[in-house]
């Protein structure tokens, strides 16, 4: 097989990168290892800021966002029983949106074959080779036989596991990685919402965020320690520990019912400080991780991708390379941004095991400070809808 981008991953930055090429005339292929069933029911972000629902309007796959996304003037932050509302629609004049990385991926799939973008799923062995040639390509296994994808670029959006960063040789690259000492465990149940904003709580009992998906689905998680097992987390013992946090602090009260999904998931910052090596570009969680407080990590794949599309359309269209080089740069200046807040916002949020005393009063007089100060609710709000691109 020949294309012009050979596209590895179909997690939001790969699909919306091709979906950006091809509406520009761009021959992109995507490689992916699980099958579709696999990549439709993976339940991870909700939050999406205009950088990435601007996309998804450009490109005209906006029905469903349109009908079924929350458009939220606000969230909360808790400590102990206070809540905090941070007015992001007066602060910023933006909002965000409530719309399920679910829901994204899979309006990303159904629109791809009216649109010409292949996607080969179930693809084994996937391999980058020559990627400091003027001709890299993709090797693969589908169906037990051998494929090849010749191509102009390759572009690494297949996550923090995927092979596209590891073929970087480690002579160029710098690595800055914090790990968190605990992990969220959620919880997605068709249930209304406890409350009709997000609450990000720091209470006695550790951080827990109220979420939601809809007016009927409603997403929720706890601070665990990284050695805690989903075993270790009956139902009814985590609906007993979130109504515990949420059922003093929140309009409704949490109402319970059957989990549609359960898993921990480890809190990590990471940045790869390479996005560029030859012709392979990375894109969204190849090249770096935030924990998810502060909801950055598929809008940064999306302002990835909008800066990687648009310079692979001009290197195209108007035959000019200058944004290609300038990928790099670009997207990591905005990435370091998106790592500051999300840590800032886990450090503010989270009991860490190591911290005493002391550092709970620390963040209590934070938070206090940001319920008094409209300057310090107006950072938080500027960088919760996403800095511009
Ligand atoms: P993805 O989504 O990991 O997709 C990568 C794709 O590459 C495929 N792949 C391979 N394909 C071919 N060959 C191989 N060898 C491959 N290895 C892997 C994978 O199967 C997959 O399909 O990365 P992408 O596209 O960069 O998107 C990043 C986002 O998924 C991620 O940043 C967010 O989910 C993070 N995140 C959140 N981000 C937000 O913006 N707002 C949120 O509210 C938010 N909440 C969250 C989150 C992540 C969470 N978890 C589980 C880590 C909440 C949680 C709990
Ligand atoms: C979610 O609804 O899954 C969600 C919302 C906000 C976050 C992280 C996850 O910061």
């Amino acid at each position: 097989m020949k294309t012009q981008v050979a596209i590895i991953g179909s997690g939001p930055s790969g699909l919306l990168l091709g979906h950006l090429l091809r509406a520009a005339g761009v021959d992109c292929i995507i490689v992916e290892r699980q099958s579709r069933d696999y990549v439709e029911s993976r339940i991870r972000a909700g939050v999406l800021e205009t950088v990435t629902t601007d996309l998804l309007r450009k490109l005209g796959i906006d029905a469903n966002l349109n009908a079924a996304g929350l458009l939220e003037e606000g969230f909360n932050l808790a400590i102990a029983e206070r809540l905090i509302r941070i007015e992001i629609t007066k602060l910023t004049g933006k909002h965000v949106t409530v719309y399920g990385q679910t829901e994204v991926t899979r309006d990303l799939i159904s629109a791809a074959p009216d649109r010409r973008l292949d996607i080969l799923f179930q693809a084994g062995d996937v391999a980058l080779h020559d990627i400091e040639d003027n001709q890299p390509y993709v090797t693969f296994t589908q169906d037990g036989v051998e494929q090849r994808i010749d191509a102009d670029f390759i572009a690494g959006c297949d996550g923090f596991h995927g092979p596209s960063r590891k073929t970087i040789p480690t002579a160029r690259v710098r690595e800055f990685e914090r790990e968190y000492p605990f992990g969220w465990l959620g919880i997605l149940a068709d249930v209304p919402p406890c409350h009709p904003e997000l609450i990000y709580s720091n209470g006695p009992r550790g951080f827990a965020l109220a979420s939601m998906r809809s007016a009927a689905r409603s997403r929720y998680y706890i601070q665990v320690l990284l050695t805690e097992r989903l075993e270790e987390w009956p139902e009814e013992r985590l609906w007993d520990e979130l109504a515990q946090r949420f059922d003093s602090i929140s309009e409704h009260g949490v109402t319970r019912g059957p989990a549609l999904e359960m898993s921990i998931a480890p809190l990590r910052s990471y940045v790869f400080e390479t996005m560029r090596h030859g012709r392979l570009f990375l894109a969204g969680d190849a090249a770096h991780i935030v924990p998810p407080t502060g909801a950055k990590g598929l809008n940064l794949a999306a302002s990835d991708v909008a800066y990687l599309s648009d310079a692979l359309i001009a290197h195209y269209r108007d035959g000019s390379d200058t944004a290609l080089k300038a990928y790099e740069a670009k997207a990591l200046a905005r990435v370091w941004q998106a790592e500051r807040f999300s840590w800032y916002l886990t450090k503010l949020m989270h009991r860490f095991p190591e911290d005493g005393d002391f550092e709970h009063r620390m963040q209590i007089s934070e938070i206090e400070y940001v319920a008094s100060s409209e300057a310090m609710q107006r950072v938080i709000a500027e960088n919760y809808v996403g800095l511009p691109l």
